[in-house]
């Protein structure tokens, strides 16, 4: 029988991997069961539409979903499944990822997608939200979360030291 996974990160190219990759650590250092995969909104729609409809019988619980440009993979997600889906504009040559931003954050109302920040920043909070909304089902993973914010909290200095 397959492991259950209860994440499910997702990107719309292969160029998303080297900021998403950052997701996967995180989720690593948690022991959380996670699959990665590759779907294109424009490129492989077909694909889209079978993994959405794949979400609630593999009892995937939150998706932490990638994209960058005209950054439509996480909203149709979002569309698609009542599971969380959270997005990750992905930094673009052109504009920075603030096109990527907006193509995500800027939902009308209705179909929900909390958006991270661009880059690697909102690759890492997008695993540890995954991981916070996981801990309210999972004691374990409750206290992993709550050890690694009291880790991060005493591994900063009270006093800056010169450079
Ligand atoms: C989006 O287009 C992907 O999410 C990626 O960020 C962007 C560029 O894709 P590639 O041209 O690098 O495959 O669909």
């Amino acid at each position: 029988m397959k492991e259950k996974k209860l994440v499910s990160i997702i990107m719309g190219s292969q160029s998303d991997w080297k900021i998403l990759c950052h997701s996967e650590k995180i989720l690593k250092d948690f022991k959380i069961s996670y699959e990665k995969k590759i779907i294109s909104a424009h490129r492989t729609p077909e694909r889209l539409y079978k993994y959405a409809n794949s979400i609630h019988e593999r009892e995937i619980e939150v998706i932490i979903a990638g994209a960058g440009g005209a950054a439509h993979l996480p909203g149709m997600v979002s569309a698609l499944t009542s599971v969380p889906v959270l997005g990750v504009p992905i930094e673009t040559k052109t504009l920075k990822g603030l096109d990527s931003l907006l193509s995500i954050v800027q939902m009308p109302a209705g179909i929900p997608l909390p958006t991270l920040a661009i880059g690697k920043p909102g690759a890492i909070n997008s695993a540890l939200a995954a991981i916070s909304i996981l801990s309210n089902k999972y004691p374990l993973i409750k206290n992993k979360l709550i050890n690694f914010r009291k880790k991060q909290s005493n591994s900063i200095k009270k006093i800056p030291i010169d450079d």
